[in-house]
């Protein structure tokens, strides 16, 4: 989601007749001097393939194929009921929040022993052994499995509520795909700040803050209950399940202005400000969104869990940009 997030906003600039320039490793859009022109049509030269790619035709699954893979999915995959009010939260709406999942002495020495780990990869002092990736642009970094540098990350990462809570509400299927450390230290266009969901099928983050945030740094923020199938989701999903540039999980500003309101007035935004030491689990396939990083830092801990079928992920675009294996 987020390179191609990153496209979509730096498309937007220069649609609006902005140049995006890079000054350092900071995107900033300027305007440009001359007015915006609108650019003559380009003539295709008589061998060029028509350019199909966003175009109704290009579009390589049918909607009968979309239907009939969701019910599958929908009967094969009960969510299942182990009496955990946690499962229970996230079946009805997307979304559970628990304060002091860990002791807050222990949530301290988390901190303590990470951030430095952070800011090394953030300095480029170190820059491995792990598998981390680094967004300048966007203000943040991420560095996977994160316990071989500070080993006290693995107790929330080991902890079973979590594994539980995965194993129910993925109806068995629920692989681990990754875990990181997630490092936000700079207030930049994280372009995780559209509106989006990650997948069609269930898929749970757990977001653990390592120090306090208010609304100030950077809150998680999500649309509870919009995880639900409802008619606002039969487009998007059809498109992301049918792999179409159109089809990455953006939820445009039309859609989300109509959550709160009538049928979708149950559909709720929630910024999840919390102090450290608090577990968010969340159905990714709900809308969410980053928010801006206004003062300080955000240092969290995201465990991030994914179904299969048959030994594949359910998920049918991102499979590509996912390594099949999982990133454990
Ligand atoms: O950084 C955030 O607050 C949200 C990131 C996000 O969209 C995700 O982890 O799926
Ligand atoms: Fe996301």
């Amino acid at each position: 989601m987020l390179r191609t997030a990153k496209r979509a906003v730096l498309g937007a600039f220069r649609s609006a007749g902005y140049d995006v320039v890079k000054r350092g490793t900071v995107a900033v859009a300027e305007p440009t001097s001359a007015a915006p022109t609108i650019p003559a049509p380009p003539i295709a030269a008589a061998s060029e393939a028509p350019p199909v790619h966003h175009s109704l035709g290009a579009v390589k699954s049918s909607p009968t194929e979309f239907h009939e893979a969701m019910a599958r999915y929908e009967s094969s995959s009960p969510i299942q009921d182990d009496g955990d009010p946690i499962v229970q939260a996230l079946a009805r709406d997307g979304l559970c929040i628990v304060p002091d999942f860990l002791p807050p002495d222990l949530v301290s020495q988390v901190h303590d022993q990470a951030l430095p780990v952070a800011k090394r990869f953030r300095s480029r002092e170190q820059t491995g052994p792990n598998r981390h990736r680094i967004f300048d642009e966007c203000g943040f970094l991420r560095i996977n499995s994160p316990e071989n540098l500070a080993p006290l990350t693995a107790r929330f990462f080991d902890h079973p509520r979590i594994h539980n809570v995965a194993r129910s509400y993925l109806s068995g299927n629920g692989r681990r795909i990754e875990r990181y450390l997630d490092y936000k230290h700079s207030n930049r266009i994280d372009t995780n700040v559209h509106p989006h969901f990650d997948n069609i099928y269930r898929m749970l983050k757990v977001f653990f803050y390592l120090n306090d945030i208010p609304d100030t740094h950077a809150p998680f923020t999500v649309w509870k209950r919009s995880h639900l199938k409802r008619p606002w989701r039969e487009l998007p999903d059809y498109l992301y399940f049918a792999d179409h540039p159109y089809g990455w999980g953006v939820v445009p500003l039309s859609i989300t202005a109509t959550f709160g309101k009538g049928e979708y007035g149950d559909i709720e935004r929630v910024e999840c400000t919390a102090r450290a030491g608090t577990a968010i689990f969340c159905d990714v396939s709900a809308v969410h969104s980053a928010s801006l990083l206004r003062d300080g830092y955000r240092l969290m801990l995201v465990d991030n869990w994914m179904m299969q079928a048959n030994g594949k992920w359910l998920n049918p675009y991102h499979a590509n940009a996912t390594p099949p294996e999982g990133l454990v």
